[in-house]
C-alpha cells in the first residue's frame, strides 16, 4: 500500500463552532476541504499511529463520499483499526456507546444534526474522543490552529469500500469492520431501562404513541427497540427510512419543523404520546395528547422521578444544564440535596463532569437531554425515559408536568431564533448591548429591577478552563431571565437565540400560554436590543 502525500493549502475557516465544522455540502465538496480537516484533526491528535477510531454519520447527501476520504487518510496515516457503522450509518449517542464499549480512541461522526440535507444543504464533520463525548475546546482549537498551517496530507490509492454489509476489511495495516451499532445501542438501552415495563404500556390495545424519526438515523434503531424488542405496533414508527436529503424535510424536532407530528399530536384523537428525533439521533422532542413539553421542563421531571427508572434507581450523583435552559433543574436539584452546575452551550461542556462522577443527569433547552450513560445528549433515551414514567406513574404525560409543577413551581421559558440574519448587524446587536451592561447593572428596566447584567463565562470545576463570552445575560430580582446569543451551528449568516423565563408559583397562573406569561420580558428584549427594527423582521423565524 503506498502512502501518498498531497500538497495542500490552509482554508482560514475550518474553526469548529458549538458542535463540530458545519458548512454547506458545497464547501465540504471543495478539493481538499475535508481532507484538509481530517489531517488536522490527526496533527492534533499527535500522530493516530495504531489507533482504533469508529467513523460513521446521519446518512445526509455526501455522507458517502466523505466516509471514503476518511477511510483512506486513516490508512495512510497508521490507524489500525476503524469501525464503520453499516451503509455509513452511526448516530451520535451510539457512536459514543461504541467509542465506550469498545474502548476506542475517538471517532468522526459526519452530522449537521437538525440542519437541512441535500446537494444545497448543509454538511459536518466532529471528533469525539476516547470518554465518547465531543473533543474539548483544546483539542477544536487545536484543530483549527493546525488546519491553518497544514501544507499536506497523507492518503492512499484505493478503491470505495462496501459498506452495505457487515465485514471485515484490509488496506495495508488498517482493518476496516463494518459493523451494526443497533444492537450495540440496544443493549445500553435495555441495561438502563425495564424493557418489560415499557413493553407493557406499549403493548396495551388502549395505548397509542408516534415516533417521527424524520427520515434520519434514528429509523432503524427505533424499529429495532420499539417494535422488535417492546412489541410496538409497526404503525407507531413515522419516517423511519434515512433518506440522503431527510425526504425534504428540515430533520429538527421542534413545534415548526416536526409539524406533521404536532398535526397527529394536537388533533381531536390524539395519541398518548408522541416524539421525535432529529438528523443524528441526539436531540427529542416530547410531546403528550394535546401537550408539547418543553426541553427545559423534560430534563427537570426526568431528574426528578429518575427513582423510577432502572438505570438510576441508586440515586444522582449530580445535575447539569446549559446556562441559557430554564432553572427548572435548580429546582429539582436542590430538593434532592445534589450540584446543580450551569456551563456554557455545547455539550462538550458536561464532558468533565461526567468524567469525574460529579453529574448523572444533564439537559439543554436545545431539545437535548442525557445521562453518564454515555457522553453525548441522547434522542432515544429521553424517549424512553418518558414511557418509563408514563408507565410507571400510571400517568399521562400533560399530568405528570402539571404534578412537577405544582410541587416546584412553573418556569414560562420560551426560545425566539432569527435566523439568517447579516452577520455584521447580528454582532452589532449583541456587541451594542454588552457594551452596556455595566450600567444595566442594577437599574430598573419597565417595572423589573435588574440584579444581574454580565457575558456568561465558565469556569470548569474540574480542568480549571475558562471559557467567556458565552452569552449576554440580564436576570431580574425577581430571578427572571433575558438571555441573547449567537448560535455556534449555522452556516448562513448569523442566528440570534433570545430565550426568556419567569418562575411562576400560583398554580392558578401555571396553564397560560408561555407567549402570554413572557409577554412583558419579550417586550423589554426589543427595547433593550432593537432586533426587529435593526433586521426589519417583523417576527422570530422559530419560537420555541
Ligand atoms: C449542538 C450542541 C448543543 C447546542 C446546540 C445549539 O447541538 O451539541 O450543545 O445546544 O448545538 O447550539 P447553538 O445555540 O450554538 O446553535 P446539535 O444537536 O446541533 O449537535
Amino acid at each position: 500500500m503506498q502512502i501518498k502525500t498531497i500538497t495542500t493549502k490552509p482554508f482560514a475557516d475550518q474553526r469548529p463552532g458549538t458542535s463540530g465544522l458545519r458548512k454547506k455540502v458545497t464547501v465540504f465538496q471543495e478539493p481538499h476541504y475535508l481532507e484538509n480537516f481530517v489531517q488536522a484533526t490527526f496533527n492534533a491528535l499527535g500522530g493516530v499511529e495504531g489507533q482504533q477510531i469508529a467513523v460513521g454519520g446521519d446518512g445526509r447527501f455526501h455522507n458517502l463520499e466523505a466516509l471514503q476520504i476518511i477511510i483512506r487518510l486513516a490508512a495512510a496515516n497508521g490507524i489500525k483499526k476503524i469501525m464503520v457503522g453499516l451503509s455509513g450509518i452511526l448516530s451520535t449517542p451510539a457512536a459514543s456507546c461504541i467509542i465506550r464499549k469498545y474502548r476506542l480512541d475517538g471517532a468522526f461522526i459526519l452530522s449537521a444534526s437538525h440542519n437541512p440535507g441535500g446537494p444545497e444543504g448543509d454538511f459536518g464533520i466532529k471528533f469525539n474522543t476516547a470518554n465518547g463525548g465531543p473533543a474539548p475546546e483544546k483539542i477544536t482549537e487545536k484543530i483549527y490552529q493546525e488546519s491553518l498551517g497544514l501544507t499536506s496530507y497523507r492518503t492512499i490509492d484505493h478503491p470505495d469500500i462496501e459498506l452495505d454489509q457487515i465485514a471485515v476489511f484490509t488496506l495495508g495495516d488498517l482493518q476496516v469492520e463494518v459493523f451494526d451499532p443497533v444492537s450495540d445501542y440496544a443493549e445500553l438501552m435495555a441495561e438502563i431501562f425495564d424493557f418489560d415495563l415499557i413493553g407493557g404500556l406499549l403493548r396495551k390495545p388502549d395505548f397509542s404513541f408516534r415516533f417521527d424519526a424524520m427520515h434520519a438515523v434514528t429509523g432503524p434503531y427505533a424499529e429495532e427497540i420499539f417494535v422488535k424488542r417492546l412489541g410496538a405496533p409497526a404503525d407507531s414508527l413515522l419516517n423511519c427510512t434515512p433518506k440522503a436529503d431527510f425526504g425534504g424535510g428540515h430533520p429538527d424536532p421542534n413545534l415548526k419543523y416536526a409539524a406533521k407530528l404536532v398535526a397527529v399530536m394536537f388533533a381531536a384523537k390524539a395519541p398518548a404520546f408522541g416524539a421525535a428525533s432529529d438528523g443524528d439521533g441526539d436531540r427529542n422532542m416530547i410531546l403528550g395528547d394535546n401537550f408539547f413539553v418543553n426541553p427545559s421542563d423534560s430534563v427537570a421531571i426526568i431528574a426528578a422521578n429518575a427513582h423510577l427508572i432502572k438505570g438510576y434507581k441508586t440515586g444522582l450523583k449530580g445535575l447539569a444544564r446549559s446556562m441559557p435552559t430554564s432553572c427548572a433543574l435548580d429546582a429539582v436539584a436542590k430538593d434532592l440535596g445534589i450540584d446543580c452546575f450551569e456551563t456554557p452551550t455545547g455539550w462538550k461542556f458536561f464532558g468533565n463532569l461526567l468524567d469525574a462522577g460529579r453529574l448523572s443527569i444533564c439537559g439543554e433547552e436545545s431539545f437535548g437531554t442525557s445521562s453518564d450513560h454515555v457522553r453525548e445528549k441522547d434522542g432515544l433515551w429521553a424517549v424512553l425515559c418518558w414511557l418509563n414514567l408514563m408507565a410507571a406513574k400510571k400517568m399521562s404525560v400533560k399530568d405528570i408536568v402539571n404534578e412537577h409543577w405544582q410541587k416546584f413551581g412553573r418556569n414560562f421559558y420560551s426560545r425566539h431564533d432569527y435566523e439568517e440574519i447579516d452577520s455584521e448587524i447580528a454582532h452589532g446587536i449583541v456587541d451594542n448591548l454588552r457594551r452596556r451592561l455595566k450600567s444595566l447593572q442594577g437599574g430598573i428596566l419597565g417595572s423589573l429591577k435588574i440584579t444581574r447584567a454580565d457575558d456568561f463565562s465558565y469556569l470548569d470545576p474540574v480542568d480549571g478552563a475558562l471559557t467567556q463570552n458565552q452569552g449576554l445575560r440580564i436576570i431580574f430580582k425577581n430571578r427572571s431571565r433575558i438571555i441573547i446569543r449567537l448560535s455556534g451551528t449555522g452556516t448562513s449568516g448569523a442566528t440570534l437565540r433570545l430565550y426568556f423565563e419567569k418562575i411562576e408559583k400560583n398554580p392558578r397562573k401555571m396553564n397560560q400560554d408561555p407567549q402570554t406569561a413572557l409577554r412583558q420580558l419579550i417586550e423589554l428584549a426589543e427595547i433593550l436590543t432593537g432586533i426587529k427594527k435593526l433586521t426589519g423582521r417583523t417576527q422570530p423565524t422559530v419560537i420555541t
